[in-house]
Formats: C-alpha cells, sequence, structure tokens
C-alpha cells in the first residue's frame, strides 16, 4: 500500500463544473450514468493536455463517451483503481456508464442497502464505489440526481437539494429529479430510497424564510423523532445567534439508517444518521443517548457552514471543518446544558481516550503530514484535539474576536476548498493577533506535559512559578519545538478564597507560555498560596505539580473552577488507587486512605455543589483514565484495586449515600432537562456504592429496574445488577435480561443496548460472548452491533478480555480478521486496544502482539487494517 503524502498536494488536472447523475435502482444491480462538464485547470501548466483520470473501485464499467462520441475501449485503460480517458480538448463532456451492486457492498462506502432500503455514504472517498470521478474535496460541482425505481418498493426517493420533477413512467417505475444549486465536492453526495414514514417540522430564519424540516424513518419509529427535530431547531436558531449563519436551502432532511459506520454524515441538505444517534424515547433511550442525539444533530448542522459552504480542499485538512465544528456543538450543548459539566466530560474523554492515541504507535499531529487509508484519520486526534485547538484560539483572541475571525473566514471562503492554515489567517488578520508559533499545535503530535514548580517568598510577598515544558516523543517526531500553551492559573489562600491577581482584581490570569522554560512572578501576595493550574482545562496538557493528598482535598471543597475542583477529586483518588495497586501487586492487604473517605464524605454533605456536579465528583476515575496514568498497564491490579475503593466507599458511606439516593429519588414525568438528567445521574451513582454495600441494595437495583418509567432508570438498575456479584444479583440480572429482550426484541436500539450490559458485564466471559455471537440479535454486518458486542467486550470488559492465557485478544483478531473482508473501516477500529501493546505488562504485550503479528500475515489485507497493524508493529 501507497502513503500519500501532504507535501505532494496539486491541485487536479481538471475542473469538473456540472454532474449531473442517473441511478436505475434495481433489486439486482444498480446502473449509474454520470454526465461530467469537464474544464481544463489552467491554473497549472500542461505542455499537452493530460489524460483525465478518474478515480473508481468495485464497479462495471459499461460505456464511455466524450461530447457524445462513444470511446472504444481500446482507447482507455481502466485499472481496478482509474479509468483514465484520453483528452483532446480544453473543455468537454463525459458520459460514463457503470453498474454497481449495492445488495452486496458490505464496507458501507458508496451506494449500499440497509434493511429494505438504499443508502450512501461517500465521505472520504466512497464516491469512488458509484461512478468514476474526480473524488477529492477541491473539485466542486453542481450537481443533479435522478433518481429510477419502484415506486411500491421504494415511494422515498431522496437525494440532495430541491425536488425540481416527479413523473410516473410508462413501465411502472418512478423517476424524480433533485437539483443542488450550491457546488460541493462529490463527499457530501447522498442519495436514499426506502419505504420511510416521515415526520415533518419547520423553522423560520431569521430573515423569515420558511425551512421544512423532515425526519425520515422506518414507520415504527416515528414515535421517536421529536428529540431529534427539537434539537435541530434549536441548532438552526444557535449558530444563527452565536455565528449570524442562516440555513440556505428551503428543505433539510434526516434519514435514519440501521447500517452505518459511523455516528452521521453532514450531506448537503440530507443528513444521514446511525439510528442510534437520532432515534430516542423516554421508554427507549437514557440520558446519555438523549445528550448525544442532540449534540450529534447539531454537529452535522454546523457543518452545513463549517464544512459544507467552506470545505476542505485535501484530507489533511480534515481538522478544519472537524476540530471547528465539534467546538462549535461543543459550546452549543454547553449553551442548552450545564456549562461545568460539559467541560469536564469533554476534558476527561479527551485525556481518557485521546491522550493514549497520542502517545502511542498511531500518534498523528491535528493536520497529519501522511496517511495510508484516509478513514483511519477519523480519530480522536484530528476530533477532540482539533476542537481544543480552536478553543484556545477562542480564548487568545476572545469571545467578540473568535466571531470577527469567522465571520472573515465564512465570508472570505465561501464556496471554497480551503487549509487549517486559512483559518487561522482569518483568525489572526480579524484580531491582529500573531499566531505563528501556535500553528505548531497543527503539526506536531504528543500531548506537552507541563511541569510546575513555585516559590514563595514571605519577605517580599512575592510568589513565583516556574514551568517546563516537554513533549515526548512521537512516531516521526523525535524532538518538539516548544509550543503556545494558553495557561490559566488561579492562586487560593488559605482560607479557600480567590487571590486578586492584578491591579483590575482579575482572580484568574492565562499566562502565555511560550518558551520551553518559564517563569512567572506574582507580586502583593499575602500568604503562600496553593495554585489551580490550567484552569477549564485551558490546553490539551498534562500537568506535573506534587500537590499532596491534603492540598488535594482542599481544592475538592474550595477551587473556584468547577473544572479543577472535579479533577482534584480525581487526582485524589488516582493517587491513592495507584498506590493500592503495588499494593496489590505485592500481594498485601488492601487498606483504604481514610482521607478519601473524609473527602467523599463532605462532597456528600457539602451545601456547595450542585447536583450535576455532585454526581461527577462521586464517580471515580474510570480504569482507563487511571490506566493512562500509569507507566505500566496491569489491567487486573487496576481493575482489583478500583472495585476495592469503590467497596470501602460503599460500606463507609452507607448512610450519606442512602440519604442522597432518597433524597434524589424523585418521581416524575420524564424530561431530558440539564436538572432531571443531574438528579438521575446522582440518584443512579448512588444505587450503584448501595449495590455494592449489601443485599438491600440489590433489592433497591431490582425494584428500581421493574419501577422506572424511562430507560435511563431501568438501564442503570439493570447495569448495576448485572456487575454485582451476589447470587442475588446474579439472579436478578438474568430474570432482567430476559424480560427486556421477550419486551424489546423488535426495537434495534434496545437490543444494541442489551448486547453491550452483557458485553461489559464483569461476569460475561469469553464462552458467553461466543453464545451471544450465535444469537439472532446479532449480525456481523452491523456495525452497531458489532461495537455493541465486540467493542464493547474488548475495551470495557477488563476482566475477560484481558485474561491471562491471551485468549481474548485472539478472540479479537479473529473478528478482526473477518471484518477485514465485510467492512475494513469497523475491522480497523476495533483493534485499536491491541494496538497500545507497548503499555501493557510484558506477559500481556507479547500476547498482543503476537496478535497482530498473526494478522499481519493474512494475505488481501485492507489498507485500512494493514496501516493499523504496521504502524504497531513498528
Ligand atoms: N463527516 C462525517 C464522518 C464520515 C467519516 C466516514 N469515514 C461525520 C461527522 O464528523 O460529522
Ligand atoms: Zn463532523
Amino acid at each position: 500500500p501507497r502513503t500519500i503524502y501532504l507535501k505532494d498536494y496539486q491541485e487536479p488536472d481538471y475542473w469538473i463544473d456540472q454532474t449531473d447523475l442517473t441511478f436505475h435502482l434495481g433489486e439486482d444491480h444498480t446502473d449509474v450514468i454520470a454526465v461530467l462538464q469537464v474544464r481544463l485547470n489552467k491554473s497549472k501548466q500542461h505542455e499537452h493536455l493530460p489524460n483525465l483520470v478518474l478515480d473508481g473501485t468495485d464497479m462495471q464499467l459499461l460505456s464511455v463517451s466524450i461530447d457524445n462520441q462513444s470511446i472504444d475501449s481500446n482507447q482507455y485503460t481502466v485499472t481496478t483503481e482509474n479509468l483514465s480517458l484520453p483528452v483532446s480538448k480544453e473543455q468537454f463532456v463525459v458520459t460514463i456508464n457503470t453498474r454497481i451492486k449495492p445488495q452486496e457492498n458490505t464496507s458501507l462506502e458508496g451506494l449500499y442497502r440497509s434493511n429494505d432500503m438504499f443508502c450512501t455514504q461517500c465521505e472520504a472517498e466512497g464516491f469512488r464505489k458509484i461512478t468514476y470521478y474526480l473524488d477529492r474535496p477541491d473539485v466542486m460541482a453542481k450537481f443533479s440526481t435522478t433518481i429510477i425505481a419502484d415506486p411500491k418498493k421504494y415511494p422515498v426517493m431522496l437525494s440532495n437539494g430541491n425536488l425540481v420533477a416527479d413523473e410516473h413512467l410508462a413501465d411502472g417505475l418512478r423517476k424524480v429529479k433533485w437539483e443542488d444549486p450550491f457546488k460541493k465536492p462529490c463527499y457530501l453526495f447522498a442519495l436514499v430510497a426506502g419505504d420511510l414514514a416521515c415526520v415533518d417540522d419547520e423553522f423560520i430564519t431569521q430573515s423569515g424564510r420558511k425551512v421544512a424540516l423532515k425526519l425520515f424513518t422506518e414507520a415504527a419509529n416515528v414515535d421517536k423523532c421529536a428529540h431529534a427535530l427539537l434539537s435541530l431547531k434549536r441548532s438552526m436558531k444557535w449558530d444563527e445567534d452565536v455565528y449570524g449563519r442562516e440555513y440556505d436551502l428551503d428543505i433539510f432532511m434526516i434519514v435514519a439508517v440501521d447500517h452505518f459506520n459511523m455516528g452521521a454524515m453532514e450531506n448537503k441538505g440530507l443528513n444521514i444518521f446511525n439510528s442510534s444517534c437520532v432515534l430516542a424515547k423516554p421508554e427507549t433511550a437514557t440520558d446519555g443517548t438523549y445528550q448525544r442525539i442532540e449534540a450529534i444533530v447539531a454537529h452535522e448542522y454546523f457543518h452545513n457552514w463549517s464544512g459544507n459552504r467552506v470545505t476542505c480542499r485535501d484530507w489533511f485538512q480534515l481538522s478544519l471543518k472537524e476540530g471547528f465544528t465539534v467546538f462549535r456543538d461543543a459550546e452549543f450543548s454547553a449553551d442548552m446544558n450545564s456549562r461545568p459539566v460539559k467541560r469536564i466530560e469533554d476534558a476527561n474523554f479527551l485525556r481518557t481516550m485521546q491522550f493514549p492515541e497520542d502517545a502511542g504507535p498511531t500518534s498523528h499531529p491535528v493536520r497529519p503530514a501522511s496517511y495510508i487509508e484516509i478513514s483511519n484519520f477519523y480519530t480522536l486526534t484530528v476530533y477532540e484535539k482539533g476542537a481544543e485547538v480552536v478553543r484556545m484560539i477562542h480564548n487568545i483572541v476572545g469571545k467578540a474576536g473568535f466571531r470577527k475571525g469567522s465571520d472573515l473566514y465564512f465570508s472570505r471562503h465561501d464556496g471554497q476548498a480551503v487549509t487549517t492554515e486559512d483559518f487561522v489567517k482569518a483568525m489572526e488578520e480579524a484580531n491582529n493577533v500573531d499566531l505563528t508559533q501556535f500553528r505548531r499545535w497543527y503539526t506536531q503530535s504528543g500531548t506537552p506535559v507541563v511541569h510546575v514548580s513555585d516559590n514563595y517568598d514571605a519577605a517580599n510577598k512575592r510568589y513565583t512559578l516556574t514551568v517546563k515544558q516537554k513533549c515526548p516523543p512521537t512516531p516521526g517526531q523525535i524532538e518538539k519545538a516548544p509550543f503556545h500553551i494558553p495557561f490559566a492559573v488561579g492562586l487560593i489562600d488559605s482560607l479557600g478564597n480567590d487571590m486578586p491577581l492584578d491591579e483590575q482584581g482579575n482572580t484568574t490570569l492565562v499566562l502565555d507560555i511560550k518558551e520551553a522554560e518559564q517563569t512567572f512572578t506574582f507580586n502583593n501576595i499575602n500568604e503562600q498560596p496553593l495554585p489551580s493550574l490550567a484552569r477549564d482545562f485551558s490546553a490539551p496538557i498534562k500537568i506535573e505539580y506534587p500537590y499532596t493528598r491534603d492540598q488535594l482535598m482542599f481544592l475538592m471543597s474550595h477551587d473556584n473552577d468547577g473544572f479543577n475542583r472535579w479533577d482534584a477529586g480525581q487526582k485524589l483518588a488516582v493517587d491513592i488507587i495507584k498506590e493500592l495497586v503495588e499494593h496489590q501487586r505485592a500481594g498485601m492487604t488492601l487498606t483504604l486512605d481514610e482521607r478519601l473517605v473524609t473527602a467523599y464524605k463532605s462532597l456528600l454533605t457539602s451545601a456547595s455543589l450542585d447536583k450535576a456536579m455532585l454526581a461527577k465528583m462521586l464517580a471515580l476515575p474510570s480504569e482507563d483514565y487511571i490506566a493512562e496514568e500509569c507507566d505500566v498497564i496491569y489491567p487486573l491490579s487496576i481493575h482489583v484495586a478500583r472495585d476495592f475503593v469503590r467497596r470501602t466507599l460503599a460500606v463507609k458511606l452507607h448512610k450519606q449515600f442512602k440519604a442522597c439516593y432518597a433524597a434524589n429519588n424523585i418521581e416524575k414525568v420524564y424530561q431530558p432537562t440539564a436538572d432531571d438528567i443531574a438528579e438521575r445521574s446522582l440518584k443512579n451513582i448512588c444505587l450503584s456504592y448501595l449495590t455494592l454495600a449489601d443485599e438491600q441494595g440489590i433489592e433497591l437495583s431490582w425494584q428500581q429496574y421493574q419501577q422506572a418509567n424511562n430507560m435511563t432508570d431501568r438501564f442503570s438498575a439493570l447495569s448495576i445488577l448485572e456487575n454485582a456479584v451476589s447470587v442475588k444479583a446474579r439472579d436478578y440480572a438474568e430474570q432482567a435480561l430476559a424480560s427486556f429482550y421477550q419486551q424489546w426484541q423488535h426495537d434495534v436500539q434496545m437490543i444494541e443496548q442489551w448486547l453491550s450490559v452483557q458485553a461489559g458485564g464483569e461476569y460475561t466471559d469469553l464462552e458467553k460472548i461466543h453464545q451471544l455471537m450465535q444469537h439472532e440479535a446479532f449480525d456481523m454486518k452491523n456495525p452497531n452491533k458489532v461495537r455493541a458486542l465486540i467493542g464493547v467486550f474488548a475495551n470495557r470488559n477488563k476482566v475477560h478480555f484481558h485474561r491471562d492465557d491471551g485468549a481474548g485478544y485472539a478472540f479479537l483478531a479473529d473478528q478482526v480478521l473477518v471484518l477485514n473482508r465485510l467492512n475494513p473501516q469497523m475491522a480497523s477500529r476495533l483493534l485499536t486496544p491491541i494496538t497500545r501493546w507497548k503499555r501493557y505488562d510484558e506477559t500481556r504485550g507479547a500476547l498482543m502482539k503476537e496478535q497482530l503479528q498473526r494478522i499481519m500475515k493474512e494475505k488481501d489485507l485492507s489498507k485500512d487494517v494493514y496501516e493499523i497493524v504496521s504502524k504497531s508493529l513498528q
């Protein structure tokens, strides 16, 4: 497989101005006619007219003509990847007739079937599975789509833009035509045909235009559409208010499909969603699902400007649209819900999931410099770290400055395909700031570590902070230049109050760290302060400061910064659990540092925390986060140590958890509002501790499972029971799982949850996973089910996945090899846990490596899997 480099980027030899597609959708195959108006790119030097080389795979070429003259097959060349046509004019029309087999397409890229409908997924390079084309985002054309199909089977036929023709043909078929007035790259093309119900709504834009909103889904799901439509209208309004961006077509459609590799796709005017990311009702969706739907609907909608109107020049620029759009959706969610909680969730996610990626074999910059398969670069680094980079710019130029910058960016580049450099330039020029050094965040990979030491000079009332930054080596980047790090700092006095740090009385200052080592001085500091560092997670960095456990307890109850207050609790717990991991490995009896009990007790009795914050602070750091903080990962010891802490807290604070549960177990009609979500999460975390304490807790969970009027409470109880050790709990869990299946076997979203709660269950061993794979509910061709069963097992079931004999790793490798043929994108994503083999104890590391080597030996390895495995073995 070939590596593609950013430095080799060149404009295409030809542009396509107009693309007219006709689809004859059939039960055996689909014929596609593409009529392309092609024009020589005159900004490039040409000695003679180059061949027109179009991308195309997995299709049968039926015929080609240029300006209506059919071209003989000995005049063109077709390979498994291209069609190369001779050219004799600077401007001409190519007509290409191809045949594809959507029914056999299990990669879920290009045109494929999901249940009984046709649908598409073209980003990044799926359009080349539909017809021969210049499949690159800098080629932007106006599109029309004509669909011809049997109206009985496919009463709904959709594509981008506006419906401009609809007629019944003599042969009983129906023909519709859609036209998209905006030019776009082919990755934003979409087509859907099926027997779908539609839920309608509307939105009036700020300039008074009426936009029809339509959510299409299978008829059984029409009662699950309201939340997505509400989220859509809120997003449309928010983008007008916060960014001044109005929607630009008269219709906006969303389609829910069950087979989808990712969450959703922002095709112009016709978003296609994984059904799990759009469908919800209280009986079947948890609070988490409600919030995820709100975020993803917003994300895809926001792409209409950040992605579609202004798109990417090439795929190395992916974070231009993804990092920016994740930042936009995060701010939207923060405005709709609790801002500090959203920040805690995002920073926690980044640290737990992206930091390990950035420290592992597939680490890459936010703007990668090379790739083998672009699908492998839809990563946490490009998305989540990319969003943090945009957030840092936001914090550097301020809210109003950021708006000036985004206005300039959108107006300057509307209708263009651009680069992250163009984005940074617009921000710089609109604000008159210099982001030269800041740009390193786009080109250097790895998580910077900031080491902080301090000194208080009582005689001169002077406090100094000395910071040293370094960034560990990552693949291809041994040495790094210093980053520009916005470092938000507060100083706390012995009473727990923030000290004023300047003449204006500001209590948080953003220090600009730019050097490898730098000292900052604070004057008029009346007593030795305790620093609160990188407040609100002001940069995606790790901090080293030697806090004592007592100081962390102090910050837990006094830091004015919500994020750092939460983080102090995380740091305290990590410190304690890491020590217990060592004790466990040394065969010592475990005892819990009483200070953690005291700290948790004061949380439970504190009046200064709202419910959302309290629920967050009562959750111990995850096993993944603890692992990320360890030099060598011993997964089973981490599990045992963390479990010991949970049990001890459960017993020692039984009274408090019980009172808190009772106070928040309030019967009400389900609503996914921030307050109610907070209340439920607090109640349910208390329940999880109560269940660890005694049989009464188990009874309480069982009772909650049976009586819940919403899925959040029911599912919490189910997963608590599924992970509880007593005989009684095992029995309840079994009963619950059986009745759950009985009741919900026809509900796709419920079955996904049913699979995942079992896959992650502490008592679900490999044998049970094998059984579930044989169950009628499982389907290897459905990515949601693969993720729910195999993905959850490999990522969350630490005990059984990491068993000593390596059978968990061999199992994962087996599944990767099957998926390598069916769906390469899924296969390469599923691999992630064993790519981090160097982080584990020697025995486990070797067992994981063995499986990677086994996969590497496979003939016909997809580019997706090859790239990840080969990089992991380097
Ligand atoms: N842009 C799509 C991602 C599609 C990736 C396909 N390999 C979803 C999103 O980020 O909005
Ligand atoms: Zn996106």
